[in-house]
Parts: C-alpha cells; structure tokens; sequence
C-alpha cells in the first residue's frame, strides 16, 4: 500500500455514489460497554443480522479487538472475513476510508483525520487514536493505496456523493467548532472537491434533532439516484425537526446538481413518537469517565434516512412504529430492483447512530492492485 500525498481529483479519481457496485463493506464488532448496553450483547445480534443481510450480495468484512475475535468469528457466518484489528468503538462509517475510483475501475482510499466528532472541543470520546488508525489499516487490508488528509478532520457519515460531481454536507456538522475550525466555507467546500473528485457541494443547514454528530448528513437526507434525494421530514410544526428539515427542504428546492439537474425530493416521516432512552437502558450502560453516556428520557436521533444500500438489498432501520411501514414503502419505490430488508434497530441507536452509520462500503474495482 502507498501513502499518496497528491489528491483524488488531480489523479483523476472521484467518490461513487454509493448506489454504485460495490466489492464490499467494511464494519466494526461493538464492544465498548458505555456506548452498547448489557456488555453489547444485544447490539452484536443486531450487527450479526446486518452482517449477514449484506453479505448475501457483497463482501463483508469484520473488524474485531483480540478480546472478541472469537465470538465474532462463531457469531458470524463464514462468508465473512473477519479480521483483528484495535479500534475505539464501532463507527466504520466515520473511521474506515472513503473510497474514491478512477475511469479505468482502480479503487483507493482517503484517510481523514478522526476526533471522535469534534476532539477536545465537543467529542465524544477520548481517546479516538485507535480510530484514527483504522482508514490506512483498511486500506492495507484491501491492498488499496491510500491518501493522506489526516490534516483535514471529517468522517464519513457527513458526506454522501451522487458520483456525478455532487456531494452533500451539512454546515452544523463541516463548519462546527471541533472539526476545522481554521478553515472558512469555501476552503472546506475545495477540500471536499479535490478529495472527493467532485465540482460542487450543496450545504443542507441542519440535520437530526439531537444527532450527537453535530447532525451528519446521513441521518437527514441521501441520494437514492442521480438527481434524486429522501429527506427526513415531520409534518409536526410543533416538533424541533420540523424547523430543521424544513430548512433543508428549502435549500434542496432551490439548487441543482453538479449537471444542472433539479433535485426530486422525496420525504421520508421520522418515527411519530420519539424514540427515547428507558430507565432500565440507560441502567445497561456503563458510565464514562464517571458520567452517564445517555439520560432516561433523553431522545435519539432516529431517523429512517440512516439505511444502507447494499449491490441487491437496502437495509432499512425500523422503531417499532407506525412510521416503519411507510419507510419500507418509500424506500421500496426508489429501490425498486433491490429487496428492502426492514432492520429492528434500537440496539443499535442507542448507540448513537445506526445502519449507515456502522457500515462503509467499498465500490467495485477493475483493477488488481
Ligand atoms: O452516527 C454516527 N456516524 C456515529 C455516532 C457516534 C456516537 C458515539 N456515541
């Protein structure tokens, strides 16, 4: 594996929209006992069934500490490698590389600099070192050379690409106080063409009400096609949400794409009743630095918008609410050639995050490196 110091964009490379092929998908075992209740038990099974779902139609791979690789490795079934490797927690979306790839099908990575969503000034953990490491650890793996941009802090579920030169972020989450706080807009928005291989960027305000990320964009809204979006909405005007997506709505119907397209939005409801933490979770949590991680009562940031779409299947997180159905149904008319596989997933929000957040994929390549 090489370290290149040139960017994606001058070599010619450029990110994928994830709808693309893809040869696999990176994922890491929960095990961290403050951020996975009851010692992570209940969020492994959950990981277990997703794992699997995905494997079904792409390369799946495991990431594990030495202490679980056992249990991974008997857990899972045997299409799926699993492979030790120190981590801090279980977010392979912000700690795995972005892929990017070349006309000719070469696939390599980016390795951004990781602060566990905002360092020193309002992270989440510490320390993060072993995230940092994963990207180039991923890279070695998959024998994919790999760009440095540690310089440059970002994790994955704040970008998603249409792999037509369009990429999407949120200002609360690139421009917050813990991510570049030396940079202004516009070098940011450079930085994620030139990394990204891509000509334009529409900044959506806001994302998830109480998104713990400082509201990444993969919780609120995602490219289903080129030129096509779903934003997560409420039509509750009396609900904090609503202000948010609302002003994403606005920004999304007054831009277009990187080819001048305007966007199909299509509104994907949040769950009608918040989805909030019990007593007795929270009790299945141990503290951190001698804090709670989560308070009872406390709302998640649950939101259907967090699916990941596999090369035959998009897997959809479902609440146990009303809301599931229709999540099912819309994702279902944008997906129409991939089964949609609904997800029990409240042992893996209470996490603080969930499908798309726990997976990273890998497109397709061409080419043997
Ligand atoms: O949603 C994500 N991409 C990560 C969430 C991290 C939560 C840490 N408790």
């Amino acid at each position: 594996m090489k370290i290149l110091s040139t960017t994606p964009k001058a070599d010619g490379f450029s990110m994928p929209a994830e709808f693309s092929p893809h040869y696999g998908c990176i994922m890491i075992w929960p095990e961290r006992h403050d951020s996975w209740q009851n010692g992570a038990y209940a969020a492994r099974k959950a990981f277990v069934r997703i794992a699997k779902a995905i494997s079904h139609s792409e390369k799946l791979t495991m990431l594990v500490s030495a202490a679980q690789y056992e249990t991974a490795r008997a857990m899972l079934p045997p299409e799926v490698r699993v492979i030790e490797c120190s981590t801090d927690d279980a977010w392979a979306r912000d700690t795995a590389p972005t892929f990017v790839k070349n006309a000719e099908g070469e696939v390599r990575g980016i390795d951004w600099g990781f602060n566990a969503w905002g360092g020193l000034h309002d992270g989440l953990y510490f320390p993060w070192d072993n995230d940092n490491h994963v990207a180039r650890k991923v890279c070695d793996i998959l024998d994919k050379d790999c760009y440095n941009c540690r310089d440059f802090i970002l994790e994955g579920g704040s970008i998603h690409s249409d792999g037509e030169g369009t990429v999407m972020t949120t200002e609360s989450c690139l421009l917050s106080g813990g991510r570049n706080p030396h940079m202004t807009k516009a070098e940011i928005e450079e930085k994620l063409c030139q990394y990204l291989g891509a000509e334009k960027v529409i900044w959506l305000p806001k994302g998830i009400y109480n998104d713990e990320t400082n509201e990444h964009v993969d919780n609120i809204c995602a490219f289903t096609a080129a030129g096509e979006v779903v934003l997560a909405w409420t039509d509750n005007e009396n609900d904090p949400q609503y202000a948010m997506s609302k002003a994403c709505l606005d920004v999304l119907q007054n831009e277009t794409d990187a080819k001048g397209r305007k966007l199909r939005v299509r509104l994907l409801y949040i769950p009608e009743k918040p989805v909030c933490m019990t007593e007795e979770e929270c009790e299945g949590l141990d503290l951190m630095d001698g804090e709670p991680t989560r308070d009872a009562g406390e709302r998640l940031a649950a939101s259907y918008v967090n699916f990941y779409i596999a090369n035959k299947a998009v897997l959809v997180p479902q609440f146990g609410d009303v809301r599931d159905k229709d999540a099912l149904d819309v994702l279902g008319e944008c997906f129409p050639d991939r089964e949609i596989v609904p997800i029990p997933a409240r042992d893996i929000i209470i996490g603080g995050g969930n499908i798309h957040c726990i997976t990273q994929q890998v497109p397709e390549s061409m080419i043997d490196n």
